[in-house]
């Protein structure tokens, strides 16, 4: 158990006020026990904008992600020291739509193992913002632990004008580092906002307000402060039934999307992939599924493929048996997760259970 900063500053004086000849000089010596109060936060860096280049500084859309090492992200921001004693590590350098369930698990059991050190108060993860809301809704799924894991990237790359990934780094090292986070599930910072990682979605592919969650965020953080405004209600860390450490490898789950004159062999290709467990339905409207698809579905469940109706609207909420009768025929629907988001959940659920009656319930939950 950690001594609070006052008795850790107390403890300091009294040595210094003891010792004959003071080793270091009395401003470095508070300054060293003013760092050692600091919370001790851990970036783990993938990828993405946020670690991109471009050509000049008015590059802010055409750049290459993932060139800059986390050392050189940390020495860009050195007022990361104000709010956080930081340590940097490189755990892959990918831009994110390319990630795959291995980096996912490989990043996923590294950020469990970096939660139970005690010399670990919160975690940073630089991520690609294209699929930076799945990795968070992953981790909120599946990591143990009341510290706060904040996952950020950047829509301009650090050499363009009014690039956006000092700030948002700054911001995601003050969240991790802040008492008051705990306990809240992960979380994605981005343009001042605090999201749940559950929630949040990348809405606009080229602004720096980029990300969205449609039940809104869970707060805002403006110069290392954060004001909070709602909490999660759906399970999450170490509420979930769910643990990486418990999870070896990650079920086969596609999404198929549904739009005009969509034909029934995209979806008979996705269904005989081999070891397929579950299909997502990307619909349109409420989750809606054409007549010439919902035989396709009919036969992926009767061959034990799990059916989830998400819908690829990007707000509301796909309800049970509304556009199809999924208690009639065996189906799940993704409730207000999107096609993206459904896929994790479904991939984290199918290590526990294929009854569509609990992967329902798991919708439901979390
Ligand atoms: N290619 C994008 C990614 O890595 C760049 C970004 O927006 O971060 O997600």
């Amino acid at each position: 158990m950690r001594s609070s900063p006052i008795v850790r500053s107390l403890l300091a004086a009294a040595v210094l006020a003891t010792s004959a000849t003071c080793l270091v000089s009395p401003a470095a010596a508070v300054e060293s026990v003013a760092q050692a109060s600091k919370p001790r936060i851990m970036i783990l860096a993938t990828g993405g904008t946020i670690a991109g280049t471009g050509a000049s500084s008015v590059n802010s859309a055409s750049y290459t992600a993932s060139k800059v090492a986390v050392d050189q992200l940390i020495a860009g921001v050195p007022e990361l020291s104000r709010v956080a004693e930081v340590r940097g590590e490189q755990v892959m350098q990918i831009a994110s739509e390319s990630l795959t369930n291995d980096d996912l698990l490989k990043l996923a059991r590294r950020v469990s193992v970096l939660s139970k050190r005690p010399d670990v108060d919160g975690i940073v993860i630089t991520h690609g913002t294209d699929t930076l809301e799945e990795t968070a809704y992953f981790l909120n799924l599946t990591v143990h632990t009341d510290k706060p894991i904040v996952v950020v990237g950047s829509m301009r790359p650090g050499t363009a004008l009014s690039a956006d990934g000092a700030l948002n780094l700054y911001d995601a090292v003050s969240v991790a580092g802040s008492k008051d986070a705990r306990g809240k599930g992960v979380f994605v910072t981005m343009n001042d906002e605090i999201h749940a990682g559950r929630d949040v979605t990348k809405m606009v592919n080229i602004k720096t307000e980029a990300f969205k969650s449609q039940w809104g965020p869970l707060g805002m953080v403006v110069e290392g402060k954060n004001y909070w405004f709602r909490a999660p209600i759906k399970r999450h860390t170490t509420q979930s039934e769910f643990d990486i450490d418990q999870i070896q490898t990650l079920p086969k789950v596609e999404i198929v999307y549904g739009y005009e004159n969509a034909p029934r062999a995209t979806v008979d290709a996705v269904g005989a992939s081999p070891g397929i467990q579950a299909i997502i339905h990307a619909g349109t409207g409420n989750g809606s599924v054409a007549n010439r698809i919902v035989p396709a579905l009919q036969e992926l469940r009767a061959k034990g493929v799990n059916v989830i109706r998400s819908a690829r609207v990007p707000a509301g909420f796909v309800v049970r048996n509304a556009e199809q009768p999924d208690d009639k025929y065996g189906w799940v629907v993704g409730h207000d997760l999107n096609p993206q988001k459904s896929r994790i959940l479904s991939m984290v659920a199918l290590t526990k259970t294929r009854d569509p009656k609990e992967l329902q319930r798991i919708f439901w939950e979390y």
